[in-house]
Formats: structure tokens, sequence, C-alpha cells
């Protein structure tokens, strides 16, 4: 009965280890359109406490993550990048955040990726 316990304990604490990773990696959808915005939400992220790698790209609007899960998670890194006017999937940046972008960063009204443009 001692020894079940003991291996229950022990699979939890392996389990909760491992929910906890520090070296998280995570990949999301983030709009926006041109170098100026990919500067915006990588600073966005990375001074969100825990995160120690951003990086996003421009033409498919992925941005690749390294967190400390311990410290942070993706819904704060989300609600981060939404408050600089970036919308992601779950969250959306309110009009205000949005109209602070610059005007060539507008990604909402142009569909199209013109990063080279910029
Ligand atoms: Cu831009």
């Amino acid at each position: 009965m001692k020894t079940t316990l003991l291996s229950i304990t022990m699979i939890f604490i392996a389990a909760m280890t491992f929910a906890q990773e520090k070296n998280k990696k995570m990949t999301f959808d983030v709009n926006g359109k041109c170098a100026m915005c990919k500067e915006r939400i990588e600073e966005a992220a990375l001074n969100v406490k825990g995160v120690k790698y951003a990086n996003w790209d421009i033409p498919t609007h992925q941005l690749n993550i390294i967190m400390d899960e311990r410290k942070t998670d993706a819904m704060k890194i989300k609600t981060a990048i939404v408050a600089v006017g970036h919308d992601t999937k779950e969250l959306k940046a309110t009009d205000e955040a949005y109209n602070s972008v610059h005007p060539c960063c507008k990604y909402r009204e142009d569909n199209s990726d013109d990063g080279a443009h910029h």
C-alpha cells in the first residue's frame, strides 16, 4: 500500500514538473503586416516576465515563443500583444489599441501581406 502511494505521488510530481516546463515552446497566430509589427509584437511578448524568446514571422504571422511556464502563460502573453494593437485568435485588440499602431500597420483594412513595401 505504501509503495503504491509513493509511486502515485512520484507520478503526480513528474506530471506536475512536466506541465510546468522551464523552456516551453509555443507557437500562435498574431495578426500584423510588416517589420514594424514584428518589432512591436516581439517587444510586447519579451516584456512579459518569463518570456525568454519571441520571434514573429512576417509571411506566416506565427509567433514563436519560449517561456518559463512557472512564471507566465499563453494568455498573459496574448494580453500583452493585444494591448499593443495586434489581434490573436482568442483575444482581439481594442479599437483604441489597434488605432495606436502605425498607419502602415493597419492589418485589418488590408489583408495582403505587403511586408516588402515598407
Ligand atoms: Cu506593421
